[in-house]
């Protein structure tokens, strides 16, 4: 029998833009009918090379990103691209700008451009951009660049779902080793001081180098990839030696540099490859995001058998410190293991549904 999910997976397969629009639309509103799909699709994924971009609001990420997919194109790949606004949930306007931005590359079957939103958590967002990567690397997307705005945690995992990470500067925003941030040099496989047209660029490189170096003196810059499930690989997957992240400076509205980056992109890629680091990085990647996937599940789950007024009335007790979090833990465990006992919700759903009287027409 074909059933609508395989149905799509074969039009993804296919790279059919109508039946991956509404995909990623469903993986947006979390519409589990999206999930037969995903699975179908699963084992024709890994093909994909997933490139984060990330940086400071207005660093120009947008402008980047389009003319890295204009020279990729150039070079005959296929370019998937995923613009992530975590701070606009509700569509806000600069995704409107990037869309508008971004009409240029309209018209060409070689690349395919989506913005997410999310209106639930940024972890939902997260797992909605992993799901939106995959659909494109399953209908035969060469390269995915996935736009985000670093903000803190929003950076690193982002980090942590590509398999090359830019890490993009502008001069003015500081130029001193204060100004950029902590940890930048953990997740960066690649520098771009873009807007080099601008005064300062110089300065913004050398901040950059420096902080390289003083890395380099605390036994050089080692990466969180390999944490996840298994505790004891902490600082197992770190960077091996060979490979330190260039810094390359870019004029994105004039395309200066553009080549440059591209070619460090696919210099990194061929490194992953050599240095055995791709399938660490593979692993960690699918590890964190079943582990996310399961946390999820579960917590739902556990969330399902507990009545609303329980959780409200337990919360407010630890809010006002009558109960300590660790006893309304257990208390929570406790509750849910009960309702566990007297079965599963989707039964009593399934007798209601017997009891229902036949509606004839
Ligand atoms: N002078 C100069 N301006 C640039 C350059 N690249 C981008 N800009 C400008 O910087 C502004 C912001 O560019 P975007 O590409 O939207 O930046 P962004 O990082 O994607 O911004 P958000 O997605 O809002 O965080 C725009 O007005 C661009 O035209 C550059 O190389 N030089
Ligand atoms: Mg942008």
């Amino acid at each position: 029998m074909v059933t609508e999910a395989s149905r799509l997976a074969e039009l993804v397969l296919e790279g059919d833009r109508r039946a991956l629009a509404r995909l990623i639309t469903r993986i947006e509103n979390e519409n589990p009918s999206a999930l037969p799909v995903m699975a179908a699709l699963y084992s024709r994924t890994g093909r994909g090379h997933i490139v984060g971009v990330t940086g400071a609001p207005g660093c120009g990420k947008s402008t980047l990103v389009n003319e890295l997919a204009k020279q990729l194109r150039r070079e005959g790949r296929m370019v998937g691209i995923v613009a992530v606004d975590p701070t606009s949930p509700f569509s806000g306007g600069a995704l409107l700008g990037d869309r508008i931005r971004m009409r240029d590359l309209a018209g060409d079957e070689g690349i395919f451009i989506r913005s997410m939103a999310s209106r639930g958590s940024l972890g939902g967002l997260a797992r909605a951009t992993g799901d939106a990567v995959k659909l494109l690397d399953a209908a035969g997307f060469e390269v995915i660049l996935v736009e985000t705005v670093g903000a803190g945690q929003a950076e690193v995992d982002i980090a942590k779902a590509s398999h090359t990470t830019l890490v993009i500067q502008a001069p003015g925003m500081g130029d001193d080793i204060q100004a950029i941030k902590a940890g930048i040099l953990e997740i960066a496989d690649i520098f771009v001081v873009n807007k080099a047209d601008l005064p300062g660029a110089e300065n913004t490189v050398r901040a950059l180098q420096m902080m390289q170096r003083l890395g380099r003196d605390n036994n050089g810059p080692y990466r969180h990839h390999g944490r996840l499930m298994r505790a004891n690989r902490v600082g197992q997957a770190a960077e091996p030696p060979g490979w330190e992240a260039p810094i390359l400076q870019t004029v994105s509205i004039s395309g200066e540099g553009i080549a440059e980056v591209v070619a460090a992109i696919q210099s990194h890629r061929a490194h992953l490859h050599q240095s055995g680091e791709f399938q660490i990085r593979e692993a960690a990647r699918i590890e964190a995001e079943f582990e996310s996937m399961l946390r999820d599940t579960l917590l739902n789950d556990l969330l399902a058998r507990i009545p609303t007024i329980e959780l409200d009335a337990i919360l407010s007790q630890v809010v006002a410190r009558e109960m300590d979090p660790y006893s309304a833990v257990d208390r929570i465990m406790t509750i849910a293991a009960a309702e566990g006992e007297t079965g599963p919700r989707p039964h009593r759903a399934h007798a209601l549904e017997a009891e229902k009287p036949e509606v004839r027409r």
